[in-house]
């Protein structure tokens, strides 16, 4: 009877790994013969870049990330490396006509960047109205460069009187969020139809609530829970505010108003096919990084489940209506394996056998074709919002862009209906915890004259938009 039960286990194992290899989607194209000019496009593609208020402006001192950068961890180590501060960062605020300017440089039509809540609201409900006259000068100057603005309204940072208050994790967020969205809507509506509510919502909540890395530097996954319940309460009502104030069409193309949301899909895989726990691992890091969010906008429930650390649902009604497009940053694929010494039992890191960014990233553009696969399935236009490489090493961001680009056709060849690709970052810029070391810029920023220069590796993205076809139907 138990060898009966031992051999029914071991069959359903060995099934249960074949399975999982079967269904695994790996996909292998000739990345060396990339040939670029036979790469063809649907008419009106945004091909652009993306930054970041706090990582590029400057003079972002009233928020989160302000106070963080100031502080130190437990064991007084400052919490960004390096003790740096992103004091002037990029001096964006005061250089972005010339910044406009280098996007034209290379071709791009297109240009993500995100409004500064705790700039635009310094107080609980109050707007600064000189700062929205920034922002709108930002926008004028992008439409008089034929570049087309795409808004992000949360990228990361909130006012350092929403943190006094529990951020996110406090419900009342999601009515200040909401205040500071219809001011934006009703100010900057007329110049922008491209709205992005939140940026890598999961990253966020990972970071500031799990790993402690970003404000507030806590570890708990039943809060990390509730941040991101709120962030899907606050994206469902933005969405409506934004669609019932911006009824302008800024581009002209009949639709005023496209919101949608950004998020960030790493790949997991198991570090041993054969083995099937690292499966399970794998599974399990897909349904907590991945698929929680990305189905909550299927079944208007946000389920947020961790063996028996966390077991969170909420019910969000309406959900599922609140996506215009969607946006994907990816970067990379992560191998998976069961580790009894680690948290969670979990242990996740790069495959060696490919080449490496500076954030000891995997470079693995086929999990660009992959993710766009996955989240083709909603049947809605698809943004890669930020897509990119910190490296010294021209060769490498060359490499990438062109096989990441590459990825990106094939899977529109499929059928997957992407309508623009922004690389991640126009120019260097404050890589959050990791500081100005890690360098994703197109253009290399010498932080003492502020001086732009394109990088030998990012003239490619240039020769790239200039030189790709595009169809003239579909
Ligand atoms: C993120 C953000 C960006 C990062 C970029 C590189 O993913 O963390 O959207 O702000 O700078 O992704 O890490």
């Amino acid at each position: 009877m138990i060898i009966n039960l031992v051999i029914l286990v071991v069959l359903a194992i060995i099934l249960l790994t074949i399975w999982f290899n079967y269904r695994h989607n790996d996909v292998k194209w000739k990345e060396h013969e990339i040939d670029v000019s036979g790469l063809r496009f649907p008419k009106g593609f945004l091909w652009g870049a993306a930054t970041s208020a706090h990582q590029v402006e400057g003079g972002c001192d009233r928020n989160d990330w302000a106070i963080w950068e100031r502080s130190y961890d437990l064991n007084a180590y400052p919490r960004i490396k390096n003790g740096q501060q992103s004091g002037k960062a990029a001096d964006h605020w005061n250089r972005f006509r010339g910044d406009i300017d280098l996007l034209k440089q290379i071709g791009a039509n297109s240009y993500r960047f995100s409004v500064e809540w705790s700039k635009v609201c310094p107080q609980p409900n109050k707007l600064n109205t000189s700062v929205i006259d920034h922002y709108i000068d930002v926008c004028q100057y992008l439409h008089h460069s034929g570049v087309n603005p795409f808004v992000t309204l949360h990228h990361f940072t909130i006012p350092d009187w929403l943190y006094e208050r529990g951020g996110f994790e406090n419900p009342d967020a999601i009515h200040y969020y909401t205040d500071f969205v219809g001011k934006v809507a009703e100010t900057l509506g007329p110049y922008v139809d491209y709205w992005a509510t939140f940026n890598e919502p999961v990253v966020y909540a990972m970071m500031g609530w799990v790993f402690g890395k970003f404000p507030p530097g806590k570890k708990d996954l039943c809060l990390a829970a509730r941040v991101l319940a709120n962030i899907l309460q606050a994206h469902y009502q933005a969405y409506h505010i934004l669609h019932e104030i911006d009824r302008s069409d800024a581009d002209d193309d009949g639709i005023p108003c496209k919101v949608g949301i950004v998020k960030n899909i790493p790949l997991f895989d198991p570090a041993r096919k054969w083995w099937l726990p690292d499966w399970i691992v794998a599974k399990t890091l897909h349904r907590l990084f991945n698929q929680s969010v990305l189905d909550a906008f299927i079944a208007e429930r946000f389920k947020f489940n961790l063996w028996n650390v966390v077991n969170f649902s909420q019910d969000i009604p309406g959900l599922s209506n609140t996506l215009d497009w969607i946006g994907l940053n990816y970067y990379t694929q992560y191998l998976c394996r069961l580790d009894w010494k680690s948290d969670y039992k979990m242990r996740t890191y790069p495959n060696l056998k490919l080449p490496q960014t500076d954030m000891n990233w995997a470079i693995y553009p086929a999990g660009l074709y992959r993710s766009l696969q996955m989240i083709g399935s909603f049947g809605i236009p698809i943004y890669i919002t930020e897509n990119g490489i910190a490296t010294e090493d021209s060769g490498l961001r060359k490499d990438f862009i062109l096989k990441h680009i590459n990825a990106m056709h094939e899977a529109m060849l499929d059928r997957v209906d992407v309508r623009g690709y922004f690389y991640w970052s126009l120019m260097d810029n404050f890589e959050w915890a990791e500081g100005f070391d890690k360098r994703f810029g197109l253009y290399h920023v010498d932080y003492k004259t502020q001086k732009r220069t394109l990088k030998d590796g990012s003239e490619i993205y240039r020769e790239l938009i200039q030189s790709v076809q595009y169809k003239q139907h579909d």
